[in-house]
């Protein structure tokens, strides 16, 4: 039920790709869902280009003969088609739960738009229930879990930190990075905690996204609505 709202919320974003498009490639089962019907639409003739955001989403787009690029030789993007975690009624999101979060970032704020696709799920009135991934570099880890630590004590957020894939076997990025998973329950300031988190030494990256998505595509029992920022 949920995958197939899924897929109908990504044929509604592949329903607003149009020829010579430069595409951001999402991450994730609705992602996949997006780059299997792109797939069809390339095969049926739809002339585009798309920068992949992981190498899963890379692997997939190449089956389905989806022509491929970089940033490096296409560092401006029309369109980022991506799922997420948790969308609230600004369009803020969580994102990162794949752990792909960084390149999905990067691009996202390469593209001039970003649509993002998702079952009703995903939708919240406060961000947090999800846990936020925070992308730390391996060197100095338990300095930076300290720092991640204390800027949440003084932010008034509870919660703790767990190592994505645990302490003994941490989850590896494909940017070879680890990733901490902050369970805060509440986040209701999203933008100051955005700015905090970025300025802790030994942080990449985090999955909060703000001010990136401009459309959502969210499949219900109902059929797809659209919300936008
Ligand atoms: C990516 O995939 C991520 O940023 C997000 O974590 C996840 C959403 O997964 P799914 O579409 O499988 O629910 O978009």
């Amino acid at each position: 039920m949920s995958d197939d709202m899924k897929r109908l919320a990504a044929e509604r974003a592949v329903a607003d790709v149009t020829s010579g498009m430069r595409l951001g490639i999402g991450t994730g089962s609705t992602a996949e869902h997006f780059v299997r019907a792109l797939g069809v639409r390339v095969r049926g003739g739809l002339d585009v280009i798309g920068v992949p955001t992981s190498e899963r989403t890379r692997a997939l787009a190449q089956e389905e003969g989806i022509p491929l690029t970089t940033l490096e030789e296409t560092p401006a993007l029309d369109l980022t088609v991506d799922g997420a975690d948790e969308i609230d009624n600004a369009l803020r999101l969580i994102k990162g739960g794949g752990g792909a979060h960084l390149r999905e970032k990067i691009v996202a704020a390469a593209s001039t738009r970003m649509i993002v696709i998702a079952d009703g799920s995903k939708c919240v009135q406060t961000l947090g229930k999800f846990p936020l991934p925070i992308e730390v570099v391996p060197f100095g880890l338990g300095a930076t879990r300290n720092a991640l630590e204390k800027l949440f004590v003084s932010l008034g957020l509870g919660g703790e930190l767990t190592m994505r894939g645990g302490e003994q076997h941490p989850f590896v990025t494909d940017g070879g990075h680890y990733i901490l998973d902050a369970h805060l329950t509440a986040i209701p300031d999203a933008e100051t905690l955005a700015r905090a988190l970025v300025a802790v030494p030994g942080v990449v990256e985090h999955g909060l996204f703000i001010g990136l998505a401009d459309k959502a595509y969210v499949a219900g029992t109902d059929g797809v609505f659209e919300m936008t920022a």
